[in-house]
């Protein structure tokens, strides 16, 4: 509060200097209760600023040493990697190896992260990046919990889990039915499923068919991966998919409140055009956007896992599948038309309306949950060709909103306003939701902010949970053209912050922050104050694949290199500003299965392992033991080092690795 206090103060100085109050007579050398007049005017007057820009500034500055309020998971794109963000600073706090190696955190280098990497291989291949879209923070009841984040790779139709106490990935899951994903990573209201849906339409498990025979063979799928939070780990054999037609199935959400239990999945691709249908013609002429509609899919989870229990499923590659009649008969699956080429569906902080943004229609689509349970309820619905039922459109449409040019995904806040980016007008669009959140009519634009540009997904504080916190928009662009210094044909992204705290149609973009990493798609921003990572590792010889403590630990006096055969073991320890041995040696052939244990308990004192040539790299934080094996086949002499200047003395912290012929 005091901080607020004071931030207003000087708010109120600068805007009179700046001369946005009239008749209060600032000026050079009005000095304001904070002393800071007349520099703070000069600063205004030598670097150009507007009013505007002043008050950004002001609401966007977090002094050194002081937190940000909240803490934003931002997609990687296709680095395959976590972005960690403080909001409103938009300072870069942490890029989390997920998906693809990260030297920084050794991650991919040492036994068990080459392991976990391992575990996202397909087809045996290992695959060295991903295409991740969707971070998904953990919740309960309906709000995030700050315990983990899930976050999807749709080029391979892959899911990991990152465990929020070390921010460190522990588990890849490569789904064995499909190829891509893109309704993924989602989670039920108290995480008892991470959920992953399919995007791009293949026979189950990816196997040849031609296309000539889409509509019987091809097929999309919703995956219910069980999570196991005393594990941390998603357990595949409590686990289940649903087969669903072969429409591309797209983004999902998560019923919560008066819809927990129920799942959202739009669609595009009705037409089921396989890019053959029409010679010569892509997809986007010759059939995705023929129709006027395409079908939002209402899944009744909890229907699905009795339907599980009761045995009526197949064992398709080793995952457990309700097939589709069985899904279309059994009360699981339903569709309700929606307008043509939707993509964001997202359902309302209390569950009660599901908002669907088509692309190609200028509004976005409103679905009353209540009104889909009654026609569920007296069968009002006809089916399509696979006998799935289908709802009609009129009968459970709660209303339509007319936005701008290419609505995609929307946000909620605190105050019963939901908030849309709209690609094409490069806008976010601000409106009503109706009651029980607005009871003034609702349903109408408030008002609308330009971005920079092409924006995709906004992201707003806990803005997709049971209960929003509001104040900030970060508008994630795919273009930023001409809002930075040229660093060549190759342009970052552009995350805007915007101040929503206003009503009506106030809202101030804040600050630009250029993201110079791969197309984020989405982000989830979670308030601070629910995180509660470890400052240390609890122990020494934290082994963090399995969160406890490692019986490879290394205890200081107990250092030493024991040979069996022609493996070597290795027992290192690191501390300030050694490692204990400064020497191994080997023979030519010999196996080399090296542990270093960092006997450190000061915060930040961290130190890395560098391994030239034999492509070893770690990092080793207070507490951490890390086990690395390799073959030494190149005879010769080596020197690791450590790759973190720890201390004064950080450049004497090395060693001879001796590789006799
Ligand atoms: Cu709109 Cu993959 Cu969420 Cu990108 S998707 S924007
Ligand atoms: S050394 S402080 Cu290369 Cu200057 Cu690092
Ligand atoms: Cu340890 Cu530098």
């Amino acid at each position: 509060r005091k901080r607020l206090a004071a931030l207003a103060a000087s708010m109120a100085v600068l805007l009179v200097l700046a001369g946005c109050t009239p008749g209060k007579g600032g000026g050079a050398g009005g000095a304001g209760p904070s002393g800071l007049g007349e520099s703070a005017d000069q600063i205004i007057k030598a670097r150009g600023l507007t009013p505007d820009d002043v008050t950004a500034a002001l609401k966007t500055y977090v002094p050194s040493g002081k937190y940000d309020e909240f803490v934003m998971f931002s997609s990687g794109g296709h680095s395959g990697q976590v972005l960690v963000i403080g909001v409103p600073s938009m300072r870069i706090l942490k890029i989390i190896g997920v998906f693809t190696p990260e030297p920084w955190q050794g991650w991919g280098y040492s036994d068990e992260t080459r392991e976990i990497l391992k575990q996202g291989s397909i087809d045996g291949k290992e695959i060295t990046w991903a295409d991740t879209h969707h971070p998904a923070l953990s919740e309960t009841n309906g709000e995030y919990d700050g315990q983990w984040l899930f976050i999807n790779d749709k080029s391979g139709g892959r899911v990991a889990v990152i465990d929020l106490r070390d921010f460190e990935t522990k588990q890849i899951v490569k789904n064995p039915l499909f190829i891509n994903d893109h309704g993924s990573t989602f989670v039920t209201p108290n995480t008892e499923y991470v959920i992953e849906g399919s995007q791009y339409s293949v026979p189950l498990g990816w196997e040849y068919a031609p296309l000539e025979q889409y509509k019987e063979k091809y097929r999309g799928l919703l995956t219910l991966y069980k999570f196991d939070r005393e594990k941390g780990r998603i357990d595949l054999e409590k686990s289940f998919s649903i087969e669903l037609p072969p429409y591309w199935q797209d983004l999902a959400d998560a019923g919560k409140g008066e819809s927990e239990g129920w799942l959202f999945l739009n669609s595009l691709n009705a037409e089921m055009a396989t890019g053959s249908g029409v010679q010569g013609q892509p997809f986007f002429e010759a059939g995705t956007a023929g129709r006027d509609m395409d079908y939002l899919h209402i899944v009744n989870w909890k229907k699905a896992e009795e339907l599980v229990r009761a045995g009526k499923f197949e064992t398709i590659k080793g995952m457990r599948v309700i097939r589709l009649d069985t899904a279309a008969k059994e009360g699981v699956l339903f569709l309700a038309p929606e307008p043509k080429s939707p993509h964001g569906v997202d359902v309302a902080p209390r569950g009660d309306y599901i908002v669907v943004s088509g692309k190609l229609d200028p509004h976005v689509t409103i679905y009353s949950f209540k009104k889909i349970q009654e026609n569920i309820a007296k069968g009002n619905f006809d089916r399509d060709e696979f006998g799935v039922p289908v709802l009609k459109f009129q009968d459970v449409m709660e209303a339509q909103v007319e936005l701008g040019l290419g609505p995609l995904h929307t946000q909620f806040d605190d105050k019963g306003y939901a908030y849309t980016s709209l690609f094409l007008d490069s806008a976010v669009a601000r409106w009503t939701l109706g009651p029980p959140y607005n009871n003034e009519g609702g349903w109408k634009l408030v008002g609308k902010i330009p971005v920079h540009y092409n924006v995709g997904h906004i992201a707003m504080p806990e803005g997709d949970t049971a209960k929003p916190a509001g104040k900030y928009l970060v508008s994630l662009n795919k273009w930023s053209i001409d809002r930075f210094l040229n660093v060549g044909p190759l342009l970052p992204q552009n995350f805007q912050l915007i101040d929503v705290s206003q009503p009506g149609d106030k809202m101030q973009l804040l600050y630009d922050m250029p993201i110079g990493m791969a197309e984020p798609h989405y982000a989830q921003i979670i308030r601070a104050d629910r995180l509660k990572a470890w400052e240390v590792y609890p122990e020494v010889g934290w082994n963090p694949g399995t969160q406890s403590k490692d019986p490879n630990a290394v205890e200081p006096g107990k250092e030493r290199v024991e040979r069996h055969g022609n493996e070597v073991h290795v027992y290192m320890t690191a501390i300030r500003s050694h490692y204990t041995p400064e020497k191994v040696q080997v023979k030519k052939g010999d196996k080399v299965i090296w542990h270093i244990t960092n006997i450190e308990r000061a915060r930040d004192a961290t130190h890395g392992f560098a391994l030239p040539g034999y492509n070893i790299q770690l990092s080793l934080e207070p507490g951490e033991t890390q086990t690395f094996s390799f073959v030494a086949d190149r005879s010769g002499t080596f020197t690791y080092y450590c790759t973190e200047f720890c201390s004064a003395l950080h450049l004497e912290m090395a060693g001879y690795f001796l590789v006799e012929p």
